[in-house]
């Protein structure tokens, strides 16, 4: 059941709750009341007990740019970058949490991407300066990222003492972490402040430049 909660708006999970267990909304906004999408909202638990629920994803390569831009996974979750486009990508990152290459490639590369350290990744394109993507590797199942109206909700997390963080790529300060208590809570919600910059403008070439 927790696995399905997770594919699911969290409203259709309410009534699915775990005894013993929480359900949390946060709500993102910037110091001026604008909701923050792609925040990621990270609770760890303080008891260090991890367990292990989900160890695939996929970042796509469609009409010249990664979905999704921002992807949260565990440690140890195999990404697979597959190109949906007709042109090929070459995919890289720099970042010293998970430095590697795929170079120039269409369809699906045989092998995942495996992001066994946590931090943050930035992932560009070679051919395409624009593309952006970031992956932020964490050491708990559970996280959620907000939509455009900054809503992000994990359910059914077990109950007991968490530190609740919230990262953004574009970040302009690091967030304070929380400490939270969690108890059997069918609702829990929260209101939570980030500012972020606005997402560098960059000039991409109509899609029959060939490129
Ligand atoms: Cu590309």
């Amino acid at each position: 059941m927790k696995a399905f909660c997770r594919t699911l708006a969290a409203l259709a999970c309410w009534a699915a709750l775990d005894a013993g267990a929480a359900n949390i909304e946060v709500i993102v906004k910037t110091a001026g009341g604008q909701p923050v999408e792609d925040a990621a909202l990270i609770l760890e638990p303080a008891s260090g007990n991890v367990p292990k629920l989900k160890t695939h994803a996929n970042i796509e390569q469609r009409d010249r740019e990664f979905v999704p831009y921002l992807t949260i996974v565990q440690k140890g979750t195999a990404v697979d970058f597959p190109n949906r486009d007709k042109i090929k990508h070459h995919v890289y990152s720099f970042s010293p949490a998970k430095t590697f290459e795929i170079k120039l490639y269409a369809g699906k590369p045989a092998q995942p991407i495996v992001f066994d350290k946590t931090g943050e990744i930035a992932i560009g394109c070679n051919i395409h300066d624009w593309m952006e993507a970031h992956v932020l590797v964490v050491d708990t199942p559970w996280f959620a990222k907000t939509g455009a109206n900054g809503v992000a909700h994990i359910a059914n997390v077990p109950a007991g003492a968490y530190r609740l963080r919230l990262w953004h790529p574009r970040q302009k300060a690091e967030a304070e972490i929380k400490r939270i208590e969690l108890t059997n809570m069918p609702q829990k919600r929260m209101e939570l402040a980030l500012d972020v910059a606005p997402r560098a403008a960059h000039a991409k070439p109509p899609a029959d430049a060939g490129y």
